[in-house]
């Protein structure tokens, strides 16, 4: 009986018992994430190995997906990246969920496809497509190699309120669009009575655009001091970031470059798409070779360096546009 407690003692063991709990008590903390690496070496091992051992018939996406030790099956709170092939003759079916996705291709070919609402996406190396929140996507690979691309997902995130996904009724969906039109009626110059289908459309961001834009901002000797030549891809229809939950950019670090360290509030996942460098993230460092992949927890003070000869290129995504969104966003530069 309440009335009888006349310590706080009983008081926090009459809480516990009915669900409730004081403040003197304490707040409770989610668990703490870490940073961790990933060495390509191993992921795309166990990536091969799953093309010899996991026929497509077994499994939706054979995809190796990466874990946080600190964190159990994720590997962030917000935003995930797993690792995909399809092989030559594969087609992975047809579907859409509430998680939006994108695939930073590693190995593309020109006979290979991902199919979004319609439209037969290339995938060449270094490209980055987006496939929005329930938008259909498949992918399927007619040319003669492995075709292997990045997955990033806001999965964990879209997990906090309801993951949503669909069956498309066949294996692929009916091809009704011709191969870049999205980039072709999306750039500055538009249809003019034709109202978008989707507030966020998929799209291709095709790499010789991203190298032009590089490559004219390293002869303009421009680059920011905590990340180098860094850009962000753009939402083809806001200029805004890729995609509402989550933003990709890439940033090239050249030869001897030495960033200045920062920290903010998002999530951010990063790529070795070429060369190698160094990451030191709350002191710890992080040494990188082409493909390993690593997580930088949010509020950790981090900072890039590439002490080698040649160019370092990083992919990245960030859950910067939901904290931003949220107004939880806050940055901060060492010093
Ligand atoms: O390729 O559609 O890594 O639906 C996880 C879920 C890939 C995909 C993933 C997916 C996909
Ligand atoms: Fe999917």
């Amino acid at each position: 009986m309440i009335d009888s407690i006349g310590n706080v003692t009983q008081l926090n063991e009459w809480l516990a018992e009915h669900n409730l709990s004081g403040h003197w008590l304490g707040m409770p903390r989610p668990a703490e994430m870490k940073p961790w690496l990933w060495k390509w070496s191993e992921v795309y091992a166990a990536l091969i190995k799953a093309t010899e051992v996991v026929p497509m018939s077994d499994t939706a996406r054979r995809t190796i997906q990466l874990r946080n030790p600190s964190l159990g099956d994720r590997m962030s709170n917000t935003i995930h990246m797993s690792v995909q092939c399809v092989m030559p003759g594969e087609v992975a079916t047809a579907h859409r969920h509430n998680a939006a996705a994108v695939r930073f291709v590693v190995k593309g070919s020109k006979d290979a496809f991902t199919v979004v609402e319609g439209e037969p996406i290339p995938m060449e190396e270094g490209d980055l497509i987006t496939t929005p929140n329930w938008t259909w996507h498949d992918h399927y690979n007619d040319g003669s190699q492995p075709v292997v691309w990045l997955d990033g997902l806001d999965i964990r995130l879209v997990g906090i309120a309801k993951l949503f996904q669909e069956p498309f009724h066949h294996d692929r969906q009916p091809m009704d669009k011709p191969a870049g039109f999205a980039g072709k009626t999306m750039g500055h110059v538009r249809p003019a009575w034709i109202k978008p289908e989707h507030k966020t459309p998929p799209f291709r961001y095709a790499w010789a655009d991203t190298l032009s834009t590089i490559e004219a901002l390293r002869a303009a000797e421009l680059e920011s001091a905590c990340d180098g030549i860094h850009l962000t891809y753009s939402h083809p229809l806001t200029g805004g970031p890729t995609l509402p939950t989550f933003a990709c950019d890439l940033q090239l670090l050249r030869s001897r470059f030495s960033g200045k360290a920062h920290r903010h509030t998002c999530t951010t996942i990063f790529q070795a798409f070429r060369g190698q460098g160094v990451t030191i993230i709350d002191g710890q460092r992080f040494e990188w070779t082409q493909g390993d992949i690593f997580v930088v927890p949010p509020w950790s003070l981090h900072k890039h360096e590439n002490a080698s000869g040649e160019d370092a290129i990083l992919f990245s995504m960030t859950d910067r546009p939901a904290m931003e969104a949220l107004d939880i966003y806050r940055e901060e530069l060492e010093g």
